[in-house]
């Protein structure tokens, strides 16, 4: 078998001592580069005034090469800002309210897709395995293939797919359904989301389910689709995180600095805790106001409990994204104000990003992990709080159902985020949960996640893809 190239929007590069950036994708992705030497493509976060981005830069690090381009600014605001962030991401996420389509930044994701396939074509070799990242690079792969390419390409989808109403409200749907039948294999985070894509082609009525006469019963999680005169695989495959590593990692960071700190102010009081990037899909001003309507319904916690919701801001060059920031503040310090008494914050709202060995002392040290996103394709930091628990007193997962992770993990409390007052419920009910309850729900969590982590992952993503060759 040849190289495995990935290709994602950004490339988590080593830095000058050759660290691998913190975070479970990048260490798996770099597992699986090394074990069969490979190359990783992809932007490299500079942009340039020129429209001409310059030559692209390789980085030998080991057996893996980085290869790097810049963009343009128009590239920038017009594939990545526009068509990326403010079209797909908002339709991907059910929220065609915010979805900003111009034929402009249309235009300026596909130019970019053919640049980035004009400069990967040489890179590749016969033999070689495309594995490509997410909703920045979908017509990739058509790109590629009308440049000759024939080897074998993937993709994996990070962020949900959405249900066909949503979809086609997009002016160009079809093109970029069309744009997948390009790949031999398309990676979902859940069955809904794949589910939902074969929909979206029926529906269109381009493409439907292969009957494989092996298969007596339909297996959710899997399906041969025939859609535009091509045949390809399509499966799910949850996204992990490094579930033994983040535990011990928990373990040691609990006596660390930041974490007795928190204890110390928090003088005994019971700790809620969200962490999510300043984005509208993670719900963070309805988690707060279920925390709000979780204070009127218990007035006798009053002065027992705090939220600290960490959340850094993200994507600022989107208009969105800026609002954001400033609704979470109007109303954490409205809780606060209204709320709140001299001795105790209700609502502790800290607007950056932290170590990750903090983050997981805080998690452990927390009562609740309260992670209710209004949709997300996964979400990681609902399996970050699961593996972080002391065995012996461990914390209560508060989960959307409408996170992918909802989907596997089974000892969660689920609630619908858009009904604060059954969120306020589930927040009262996780604190009142006894010891007995409490780790015999996160066991069974912690068991999956254990088995089901992130080298498990891309392990199954690269063997499922390499099994197509067979097909
Ligand atoms: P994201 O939308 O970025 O990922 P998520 O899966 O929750 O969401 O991952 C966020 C990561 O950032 C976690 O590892 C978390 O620890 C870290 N993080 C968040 N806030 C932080 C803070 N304040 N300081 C430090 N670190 C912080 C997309 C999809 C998800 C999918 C992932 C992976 O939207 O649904 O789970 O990709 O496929």
């Amino acid at each position: 078998m040849g190289r495995l190239i990935v290709v994602s929007n950004r490339v988590p590069v080593p830095d000058k001592d050759g660290k691998l950036p913190a975070g479970g994708l990048a260490v798996a992705v770099h597992a699986a580069l090394k074990d069969k030497g490979g190359l990783w493509f992809g932007w490299s976060g500079k942009a340039v005034e020129d429209e001409d981005p310059g030559a692209v830069e390789h980085r030998e690090h080991g057996p893996i090469t980085y290869a790097l381009t810049d963009l343009s600014t128009r590239d920038v605001d017009e594939y990545y800002s526009g068509f990326a962030n403010r079209v797909l991401w908002p339709l991907f996420h059910c929220r065609i309210d915010l979805a900003e389509y111009s034929r402009r930044d249309k235009d300026g994701y596909f130019r970019v897709n053919r640049m980035f396939a004009d400069r990967l074509m040489p890179l590749i070799e016969p033999d070689d395995v495309i594995w490509i990242h997410d909703y920045h690079l979908i017509p990739l792969a058509e790109e590629l293939r009308r440049r000759g390419m024939k080897n074998r390409i993937g993709f994996f989808l990070h962020i949900p797919w959405p249900p066909a109403d949503i979809l086609f409200a997009m002016p160009i749907y079809d093109q970029i359904l069309r744009c997948l039948a390009s790949y031999d294999l398309i990676g979902f985070q859940t069955d809904h989301d794949m589910d939902n894509f074969i929909s979206c082609l029926i529906r269109e009525g381009v493409g439907k389910r292969v009957r494989d006469p092996a298969q007596l019963e339909q297996d959710p999680t899997e399906a041969r689709v025939t859609a535009y005169g091509r045949e390809f695989s399509t499966r799910t495959f949850g996204i992990g995180i490094e579930t033994q590593e983040f535990a011990d990692m928990a373990a040691r960071a609990n006596t660390s600095e930041p974490v007795r700190e928190m204890e110390r102010s928090l003088a005994g009081r019971d700790l809620v805790i969200g962490v999510d990037r300043l984005d509208y899909s993670k719900g963070i001003p309805e988690r707060i106001t279920a925390f709000e309507r979780f204070l009127d319904l218990n007035p006798d916690r009053s002065g027992t409990v705090t939220l600290l919701q960490i959340a850094p801001s993200s994507r600022s060059e989107v208009p969105e994204y800026r609002d954001m920031q400033t609704t979470v503040e109007a109303l954490a310090g409205h809780v606060n104000g209204t709320m709140g008494r001299i001795d105790w914050t209700p609502i502790r709202y800290v607007n950056q990003s932290i170590p990750r060995e903090s983050l997981a002392g805080l998690y452990r040290a927390a009562r609740v992990g309260l992670v209710t996103p209004l949709r997300d394709g996964m979400n990681l930091v609902a399996k970050e709080y699961v593996a972080a628990q002391d065995p012996d007193d461990p914390g209560v997962l508060v989960l959307s159902r409408f996170a992918g992770a909802a989907r596997e993990l089974q000892g969660a409390v689920l609630c619908n985020p858009h009904d604060s007052e059954q969120t306020a419920r589930a927040i009262a009910w996780a604190l009142e949960m006894t010891l007995d309850e409490r780790r015999a729900r996160w066991r069974v969590m912690m068991d999956y996640l254990l088995e089901n982590n992130i080298e498990t992952w891309c392990k199954s993503y690269l063997a499922a893809l390499d099994a197509t060759k067979t097909k």
